[in-house]
């Protein structure tokens, strides 16, 4: 009997030859990919997919997450195209159906979906092993989170952009994923899943300011511009990989924010990607350890060598 696998637009997939072509226009789950031990089949990604930077480096970047070169991308003759419906548009995934036998859609809105995000590529791929594996993984990280039931409430702005200022709404997988720590984002409500506020406004009640490292690239300089925006409320960056990268690095993400949420955890800045292609960084060799590092919102100079990097976005187009 034929087994299918299906996604969350209701589309039955099969399971793939071996020899299937997988493209894949989400970062974090070009991750999974090649975690699942499928990198040597992967044709195609955007140029944000930058994980694992080893395994992907030779494969063909057909643009960004949103602006997908289609023609590119058909010329690579994939069988199937990973899409998501937070980072894609319906357009890409519309049009990519006409030449492409597979378009998986793919949409997780807390981290328990990423069970089923494994099980689902896992399957249609041949990778039982390696999902459940990392669904154990999961499991026992998840499984350790809890036990934080006594932990107080606290609510917090999560900032995903600036000019203008955005934020996430409670069901997108960020706020859920900060919630398992009982951490609320604030709104409660809103009208967009990345709603535009009035960040004064938004700011007043909430226990902390948090900026994410991604999208936008917030530094040591928005810290201090925001502190004047909204003095008294405490403003920290957090690494925006681990709290919206759903995928294998959910893992890596929950522990982190185990620590973060506890006040320990860091967040070393990287050279910021190029905002319109994710070229800049994607594919070069990035300085090694060392610099600045965030201890509780508060930047430490580790070394000279990367001290001037950190003042501002430097060569990015926000
Ligand atoms: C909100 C936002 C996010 C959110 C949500 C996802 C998203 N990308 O929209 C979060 C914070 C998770 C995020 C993450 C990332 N983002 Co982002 N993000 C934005 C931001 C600030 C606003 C986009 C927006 O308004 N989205 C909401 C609207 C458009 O989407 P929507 O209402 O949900 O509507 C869409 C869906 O509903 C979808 N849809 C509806 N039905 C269906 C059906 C199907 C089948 C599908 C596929 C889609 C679909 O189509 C609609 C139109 O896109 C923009 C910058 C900006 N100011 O525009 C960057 C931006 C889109 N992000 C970008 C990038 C690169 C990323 C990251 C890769 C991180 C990074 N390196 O910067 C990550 C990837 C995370 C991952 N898991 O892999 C880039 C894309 C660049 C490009 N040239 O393509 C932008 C433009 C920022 C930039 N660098 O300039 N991002």
């Amino acid at each position: 009997m034929t087994q299918f696998y299906t996604d969350v637009m209701g589309n039955r997939h099969g399971r793939a030859a071996p020899d299937a072509r997988i493209a894949c226009l989400v970062p974090s789950i070009t991750e999974l990919i090649c975690d699942l031990g499928l990198a040597a089949q992967l044709v195609a990604r955007t140029g944000f997919c930058i994980h694992p930077r080893e395994l992907v480096r030779e494969v063909p970047k057909v643009g960004g997450t949103k602006d997908v070169d289609l023609a590119q991308l058909e010329a690579l003759a994939p069988t199937h195209v990973v899409v998501n419906i937070d980072e894609n548009t319906r357009e890409t995934a519309e049009a990519l159906r006409a030449s492409v036998p597979h378009v998986i859609v793919t949409h997780p809105l807390g981290p328990e979906d990423n069970f089923g995000l494994y099980r689902l590529l896992g399957g249609i791929f041949g990778r039982e092993t390696e999902a459940a594996a990392l669904c154990a993984r999961l499991a026992g990280v998840m499984g350790g989170i809890a036990g934080l039931e006594g932990r107080r409430l606290r609510r917090v702005l999560y900032l995903i952009w600036r000019d203008p200022w955005m934020t996430v709404s409670r069901d997108t997988y960020i706020s859920r994923t900060l919630a398992r720590f009982h951490w609320l984002t604030e709104p409660a409500t809103a009208d967009a899943r990345y709603p535009v506020i009035n960040l004064p406004e938004a700011a007043k009640g909430v226990d902390e300011i948090l900026l994410s490292s991604e999208p936008y690239p917030f530094r040591a300089k928005q810290v201090e511009e925001i502190r004047a925006l909204c003095p008294g409320v405490p403003v920290r960056i957090i690494d925006g990989e681990m709290t919206s990268w759903y995928g294998s690095r959910a893992i890596e993400g929950l522990q982190y924010l185990s620590r973060f949420t506890r006040g320990e955890a860091v967040y070393e800045p990287e050279p910021p990607l190029d905002l319109v292609t994710g070229d800049s960084s994607a594919d070069t060799p990035r300085p090694g350890h060392g610099g600045v590092v965030y201890v509780r919102g508060e930047p430490v100079v580790l070394s000279a060598r990367r001290k001037g990097s950190v003042g501002g976005p430097g060569g990015m187009r926000p």
